[in-house]
């Protein structure tokens, strides 16, 4: 302690101990030494396990590297099969497109042959049924002209033919039929066929006077018409116009299209549209002989049907 500072405390200088850290430092250096060693250790095995990884890595790398190649190469056969495939269905499609056009071809020759050949038949068709009509109107005229002359034999014989079927009215050697409602000239040309006559033809003033007592003054059809040659004016028993009572300034074929004649309630004749509507149409039939002992022939349109056997 000083004795100018008698408060100030100064401590006692330390004293040696190296004596004592001579041990203490050969531990550290041994210790300092084992945890480098192991450390090197850790980073050896580290090493290795890392190494090791990278080897598997390398491997797998490798493996997928070849199993990629494998699958490109299939691939790449894939496609050159697939490539082989679609030419060879070019091919087929050109060949298919080839054979569509002659198919095509070979049906429109086929094609215009059917058509010939049912040009063909339709004209033969069309001139057999010219023909069958000819005949047919011919083999009518002629039953009607033996007809005629059968009745004229027995109306000489002083038989009478004038037996007319219900609802028809005789005048002279026919039978008349006035029927009513509305037909166009087709429709009561057929419906007098149905009734076994046909629409009326009138060869006399005699007749038209009969007629145009039973009309009641009515537009009424008759059997003249000009269908098959224009202005050639034919009767439907088949006989050309010989007696007549044109409407003055008629027949007309007004519009180019009147080829049916009526009978106005004047009694005159016109020329009328076919497809016209008349509430009136006269049909005809010839009249059926009687007689008691001697043959008889019931005599129609279509001819004399013999009785008693002859
Ligand atoms: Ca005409
Ligand atoms: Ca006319």
């Amino acid at each position: 302690m000083s004795s100018e500072n008698p408060g100030y405390w100064e401590p006692p200088p330390k004293r040696c101990c190296c004596a004592r850290r001579g041990p203490q430092l050969v531990l550290v250096g041994l210790l300092s030494t084992a945890m480098w060693a192991g450390m090197l250790t850790l980073l050896l095995l580290w090493h290795w396990e890392t190494e090791k990884n990278l080897k598997q890595l390398g491997d797998t790398a490798i493996q997928n590297v070849s199993h990629v190649s494998k699958d490109l190469q299939r691939y790449q056969s894939n496609q050159l099969a697939q490539k082989s495939q679609d030419s060879e269905l070019s091919q087929n499609l050109n060949r298919l497109q080839e054979n569509f056009i002659n198919v095509k071809s070979q049906n429109s020759e086929f094609s215009q042959s059917l058509n010939s050949l049912q040009e063909d038949l339709i004209n033969i068709r069309s001139q057999g049924l010219n023909e069958k009509r000819t005949a047919s109107d011919s083999l009518e005229k002629l039953q009607e002209e033996v007809a005629k002359l059968w009745m004229e034999m027995l109306i000489s014989k002083g038989v009478a033919c004038s037996t007319c079927p219900e609802n028809w009215l005789n005048f002279q050697q026919k039978c008349y039929y006035f029927g009513k409602g509305s037909k166009q000239w087709i429709q009561a040309r057929f419906t007098c066929s149905d009734l076994e006559g046909r629409l009326v033809s009138i060869h006399s003033q005699e007749e038209q006077d009969f007629l145009m007592r039973h009309t009641n003054k009515q537009d009424s059809w008759i059997g003249l018409r000009d269908l098959d040659v224009e202005g050639e004016f034919v009767w439907m028993d088949g006989s050309p116009v010989g007696y007549s009572n044109w409407n003055p300034g008629e027949p007309n074929n007004a519009g180019q299209g009147e080829d049916c004649v009526m009978m106005r309630g004047s009694g005159q004749w016109n020329d009328a549209y076919c497809r016209s509507y008349l509430d009136a149409w006269v049909c005809e039939q010839l009249a059926t002989c009687e007689e008691a002992s001697a043959p008889v022939a019931s005599v129609s349109p279509t001819g004399p049907t013999p009785k008693n056997g002859s």
